[in-house]
């Protein structure tokens, strides 16, 4: 079988996503550190985002077209549920991380500390704007993981931990997202143990503080 490539930044929260899950499947393959918009990602993605992915003749961008294709063209333990109704679920939750999650707490606040311009430092008005919808955010995914076995989805881990779990770690690792979700005990718990996880460690040490 052809080497599964998985093309960029270490520390982004989305090619951690995908190599945790190459890590818990037993996926042997080649990270190439790439930042965005670099000449081998725009060959693949038409905005230069990452991650993207190669696998034979297949070249694919997009997390959650890459875990979903992982998952299935690989052997290895599933961790897409078959339950249909747990399939929509994690569909679901993948669906609204990528829209809502990563936008606020990563996008708007912590790539504007850990990316800061240099002259002008952190942009202030964006990071205190977007801090009311982490604190939203993170009270509705504690409300629902208290609710469950401790994962998203069913009662193991699933992609849409996968996802979700690099985001609230990295927000953790600062100031306000650290107060924020400190005041969540089942999303503490939820990091806590997910990311001590040997697929997670695995993905490297990257901080974002
Ligand atoms: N929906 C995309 C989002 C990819 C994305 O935003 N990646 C970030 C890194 S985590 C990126 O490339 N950012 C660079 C930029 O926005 O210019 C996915 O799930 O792969």
């Amino acid at each position: 079988m052809a080497e599964l490539e998985i093309i960029g930044a270490g520390i982004s929260n989305y090619v951690r996503s995908c190599r945790m899950l190459c890590f818990a499947k037993g996926v042997p393959h080649k990270h190439t550190e790439a930042r965005p918009g670099s000449p081998e990602v725009l060959a693949i993605h038409p905005y230069g985002l990452i991650p993207v992915m190669r696998h034979g003749d297949l070249a694919l961008f997009e997390s959650k077209a890459i875990l979903s294709y992982v998952d299935a063209a690989f052997p290895g333990p599933r961790f897409t549920p078959s339950d249909l109704a747990e399939m929509a679920l994690t569909e679901q939750w993948i669906a609204f991380t990528n829209h809502k999650i990563d936008r606020c707490m990563i996008r708007d606040y912590v790539v504007q500390y850990r990316f800061a311009d240099k002259a002008r430092g952190p942009n202030m008005a964006r990071i205190n704007g977007s801090l009311a919808d982490i604190e939203k955010q993170a009270r509705f995914v504690d409300a629902h993981l208290a609710r469950t076995t401790g994962f998203l989805v069913g009662e193991g881990l699933t992609i849409a931990d996968m996802t979700l779990m690099p985001m609230l770690y990295y927000t953790r690792m600062l100031a306000e997202g650290k107060a924020i979700i400190e005041a969540c005990p089942n999303v503490v718990s939820y990091i806590e143990r997910l990311s001590v996880l040997p697929s997670f460690l695995a993905t490297g040490k990257q901080k974002v503080a």
